[in-house]
């Protein structure tokens, strides 16, 4: 069995390390070091070259490197026949709880307000309400959404959720569908995007959604930058309906430096890092996953290609 290796961001030598400690007989090429793509078995994958997954016959599956499969499905020769496996792992899930709760606790205790006092030299004291106070919405309830929503609930927020089927998590109010979102919207102070990018999220933060924030709402972008439209978010913040934005995902990245996003007072920008996975936790997810496909038995979270996530 052969996997070939595919990603300009990841660490290549990393990965087939902790992956040869589990499975020694496991062969690991490196692109574009491939060999014989007929000897290729599994790809391990970050957007590859669209049109490169079809010339490998003999694939029997392609695993993501990371939670988001947006990056495969975008490529219109992607073998379908082959099941896309998602990251799933605990190392990416503690850290993306991490990343929302450092940010949503910044936006509720008005960090950008104060770094800019102490730029400016100014003594002023902010006075900011109890969590139990501040509402906090998570648009999607998967394995990250629900974990983060859970820790926000934990820090004292009251803490709403949105996800396309019927959720219950305790200490979570949740909503669902298309029918759900006017009412899960309302009162969101602080809105959290980890939602997949599909048809049907693309573009959700728009004007539309902005306008359904109470006044001084501020919004947290971890999913994926076609979820906004830049402009509406723009003119959100520009005319005071929004008090902030965290963007930790874009349209083009790395982030072009004409973006005004760069510059805006109001935006605070983290270069695609809200979570990153340890390939020493999440090999021992993948080495087990090649082995029950090796033994023909069924996969965990396979992407339904329906649905697209
Ligand atoms: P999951 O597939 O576990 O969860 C997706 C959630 O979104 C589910 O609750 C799903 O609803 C909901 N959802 C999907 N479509 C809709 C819709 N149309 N309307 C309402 N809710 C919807 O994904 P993960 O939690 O593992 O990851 C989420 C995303 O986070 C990834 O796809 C990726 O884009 C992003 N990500 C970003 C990272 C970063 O560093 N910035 C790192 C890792 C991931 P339901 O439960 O009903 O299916
Ligand atoms: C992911 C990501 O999808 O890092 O895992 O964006």
């Amino acid at each position: 069995m052969t996997l070939l290796f595919l990603s300009e961001l990841d660490d290549a030598n990393w990965w087939s390390t902790e992956l040869n400690k589990r499975l020694p007989e496991l062969e690991v090429r490196i692109y574009p070091e491939m060999g014989d793509p007929a000897d290729i078995t599994y790809a391990l994958a970050w957007k590859p070259k669209p049109g490169l997954l079809k010339t490998l016959p003999n694939l029997k599956a392609i695993f993501s490197l990371g939670a988001g499969v947006d990056h495969l499905f975008s490529d219109p020769d992607l073998p379908r026949a082959v099941p896309v496996v998602r990251m799933v792992d605990e190392s990416l899930t503690k850290r993306m709880t991490e990343f929302v709760a450092w940010q949503v606790l910044d936006a509720h205790r008005e960090g950008a307000r104060l770094r800019r006092q102490q730029r400016d030299k100014v003594w002023e004291e902010v006075m900011t309400p109890l969590a139990e106070r501040r509402t906090v919405g998570v648009m999607g309830l998967g394995v990250l959404g629900s974990d983060a929503a859970r820790a926000l609930a934990g820090l004292g927020f009251q803490v709403r959720g949105w996800s396309r089927s019927e959720k219950a998590i305790p200490g979570v109010a949740c909503f669902h569908g298309a029918d759900g979102r006017e009412r899960f919207l309302a009162d969101c102070e602080i809105l959290v995007c980890l939602l997949p990018l599909t048809d049907d999220t693309e573009g959700i933060v728009n004007a539309d959604l902005l306008a359904k924030l109470p006044k001084g709402a501020y919004v947290i972008n971890a999913g994926r930058g076609p979820h906004v439209v830049d402009e509406d978010l723009l003119a959100a913040l520009d005319s005071g309906h929004l008090r902030g934005a965290t963007l930790d995902v874009f349209h083009t990245e790395p982030l072009p430096t004409s973006s005004r996003f760069w510059t805006h007072e109001k935006v605070f920008i983290t270069p695609h890092i809200a979570s990153l996975t340890d390939a020493d936790s999440a090999a021992d997810a993948l080495a087990e996953n090649i082995r029950r496909a090796e033994a023909g038995q069924p996969l965990p979270n396979v992407v339904d290609p329906a649905a697209g996530y």
